[in-house]
């Protein structure tokens, strides 16, 4: 129950903390809730230290239980080690939700141990790391989070002849989109898709977090009359060849724009790459919009964490338009790729599909 009202906590900062996770934590003293925390953003206290500051009769931690969603961390980092703060508390009992993949900062669990402290570690484990998935696979595959996100017909075409992809889903689907972009650090899309549908790529519902928009453009030939341009250029990111026009680049650094320059793999970006320069930005997660062909390259280097898959409910031949994931079929059924766990629900007019490869 106090482990619940720890994680209810750290949703509160969910989608806000890049790069750091979401963490709550409450403080428990005689079955009653005395104090409670979240981490709100990067460089501010953490939440066990949130929790702490806010019981105003210290005296009451004495013997107090802490429930946090994560081990609290035992390092100097942008905010001195938790470890120490709940030790000088006089806390006396530690509840804890999951390990901390970042070995940087983990180790409080000995830490406490050693001076004495009840350490309970596991509590609501899978609820813990659900909150974190972004966090962990920063961690452990360096790299951001990348979520798939397509509009198709039911036979998973996303466009009709020709490449025209507008109006396939409802405008229920569309609000929904933009509710998904505000949750991400980065919507991207490849070069086709700019030129064919010369999307905005922001989110346009209130108080929404504005994710960087991202452009995969090997060859730099983007227009600079791209709608795109038309607000915000610095949180524009382009990943193009560093042999790409020298004058175009630098007009469009004049204007503000992030140039990142990447390795090529074949005629596209090198999505290892690009991986590494994303999360050196702090880009943690991202929202890959398509085209196909983008679709394409991240599912076969098996670069996609979740799925966010609108159908409409339409049909049309398949021959001369765009299918969803524009690679080669699998050789063999052992290498089709599994959503492990999916929910499929309607909204508006349309079947959304949203799961977790
Ligand atoms: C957070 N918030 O509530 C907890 C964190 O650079 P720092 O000092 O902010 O440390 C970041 C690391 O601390 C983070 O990667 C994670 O391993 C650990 N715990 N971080 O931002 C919190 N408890
Ligand atoms: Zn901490």
């Amino acid at each position: 129950m106090f482990m619940k009202k720890a994680i209810e906590l750290a949703k509160k900062g969910l989608y806000k903390t890049c790069p750091n996770p979401a963490v709550g934590a409450v403080i428990v003293k005689d079955g009653k809730i005395i104090g409670k925390g979240y981490h709100k953003k990067a460089g501010l206290d953490h939440a066990e230290v949130v929790a702490i500051k806010s019981v105003s009769d210290k005296s009451l931690l004495n013997g107090a239980t802490m429930y946090v969603t994560l081990e609290p961390c035992n390092h100097y980092g942008k905010t001195p080690p938790c470890s120490l703060a709940i030790l000088n508390s006089h806390i006396k009992r530690v509840v804890i939700g999951m390990l901390d993949v970042n070995k940087t900062a983990s180790g409080s669990v000995q830490f406490l141990k050693g001076k004495g402290l009840d350490v309970t570690v596991g509590c609501l484990e899978e609820a813990c790391c659900k909150l974190n998935e972004i966090f962990i696979t920063n961690i452990t595959k360096q790299r951001p989070f990348y979520a798939m996100k397509a509009a198709m017909l039911l036979n998973g075409c996303i466009s009709i002849k020709g490449g025209v992809s507008r109006y396939i889903t409802s405008t229920e689907s569309l609000e929904y989109v933009h509710r998904l972009r505000s949750r991400y650090n980065g919507v991207l899309v490849g070069i086709n898709t700019i030129l064919m549908d010369d999307p905005l790529l922001n989110c346009r519902i209130k108080r929404c977090n504005q994710p960087k928009r991202i452009v995969l453009d090997a060859f730099l030939k983007i227009p600079l009359s791209a709608k795109i341009f038309s607000f915000n250029p610095t949180n524009i990111y382009i990943a193009t060849r560093a042999s790409s026009d020298l004058n175009k680049k630098s007009i469009l650094q004049s204007m503000g724009v992030n140039i990142i320059e990447c390795a090529l793999s074949g005629d596209g970006i090198d999505l290892i790459d690009l991986s590494k320069k994303l999360l050196e930005r702090d880009i943690c997660s991202v929202l890959v919009e398509g085209g196909s062909r983008i679709h394409g390259s991240f599912l076969s280097a098996n670069l996609y964490d979740k799925a966010h898959l609108f159908y409409a409910p339409k049909i049309t031949g398949s021959y001369g338009a765009f299918n969803v994931i524009g690679s080669q079929a699998a050789s063999d059924f052992s290498e089709v790729k599994n959503l492990k766990t999916y929910t499929c629900r309607r909204i508006g007019n349309d079947i959304i599909v949203e799961g977790d490869f």
